[in-house]
């Protein structure tokens, strides 16, 4: 089975396995977690644990994006990123994602060293486009309708699966004429869409594949899993660990998550049933 691979910097991760991001918000309002990681010494701690469980990609958020969560200037962003970028760029062996909608935030941690930008926004706005161009580093696009405060404000579609495809190829097209070389997809689960219509999604993930570029799926923890489960975002993990196998199995390369070690081992198990094909993923962790 031929895979891709996602080239970052000096890193290069092959999809011969499922790929986990393990996410760092560090932000006081966080769906989940929020406030934990405020602390840049406690953000790394958790980071390197997230490591040594697996995660091959670490995504650090200094904003929420949670239905109707406050924005925040680039300047609060930037003092919640950077001292905890610049720490894990030294001593973390994976590369680090920013998950940022802003240009200038992008530019300082991309040239702090940075491996990647994860737009929620999905390149909208073209200055984010030129930045990530300029510095030829690869970019998460993710689809969003509207913004993270008015979102899920009456989300309806004629046809979901059409509208997120087209969003998500117009944007890539866009960056890959500007010269942004690597793109990972993501459709936004969760991003001002129904429960039905994050549903709809997850089982026909495998038709985003027809972009051709590597996809990625964020579910962890979110909002359609306790409207489907009845509970909280602290006790979602069963019903996130079926959502991280069902992506994987249709076709997602990359999963987003909070809980690194339990998701792996959900997506490792996916993998295999998907390809046919497994090895002994434990083993290959970085001792
Ligand atoms: N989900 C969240 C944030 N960023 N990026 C991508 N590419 N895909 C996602 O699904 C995605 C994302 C929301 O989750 P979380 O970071 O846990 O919460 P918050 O935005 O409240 O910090």
């Amino acid at each position: 089975m031929k895979t891709g691979k996602l080239s970052l910097r000096n890193h290069v991760i092959h999809f011969d396995h499922p790929v986990i991001m393990g996410v760092l918000n560090i932000t006081p309002d966080s769906f989940s977690n929020g406030g934990r990681f405020l602390d840049p010494g406690r953000a790394c701690e958790h980071t390197a644990r997230m490591v040594a469980e697996g995660a091959e990609i670490i995504d650090i958020g200094g904003e929420s994006s949670r239905p109707g969560s406050a924005p925040v200037d680039e300047n609060e962003e930037l003092r919640r990123i950077m001292p905890v970028l610049e720490r894990l760029l030294r001593e973390l062996p994976v590369p680090v994602s920013i998950d940022t909608a802003k240009p200038r935030v992008a530019e300082a941690c991309l040239e702090q060293g940075a491996h990647m930008i994860n737009d929620i926004t999905g390149l909208r706005d073209p200055a984010m486009i030129e930045v990530i161009a300029t510095h030829r580093t690869p970019a998460v696009i993710m689809h969003m309708r509207g913004t993270p405060q008015t979102m899920q404000e009456n989300p309806v579609y004629d046809d979901v699966i059409r509208e997120v495809l087209l969003f998500l190829k117009e944007q890539a097209d866009a960056a890959r004429r500007a010269g942004i070389p690597e793109i990972v997809l993501d459709p936004g689960i969760g991003f001002g869409k129904r429960v039905e219509d994050n549903l709809k999604i997850l089982r026909r993930l495998e038709e985003f594949k027809s972009l051709g570029n590597p996809l990625m799926a964020g579910t962890s923890r979110k909002s359609f899993i306790g409207a489907i489960t009845g509970f909280p975002v602290d006790q979602r993990l069963e019903g996130t660990l079926a959502s991280v196998a069902i992506a994987v199995l249709n076709g997602a390369d990359i999963v987003r998550v909070h809980d690194v070690k339990k998701c792996r081992h959900a997506a490792q198990v996916a993998y295999a049933i998907r390809t046919g094909s497994f090895r002994n993923e434990q083993a290959l962790l970085p001792k």
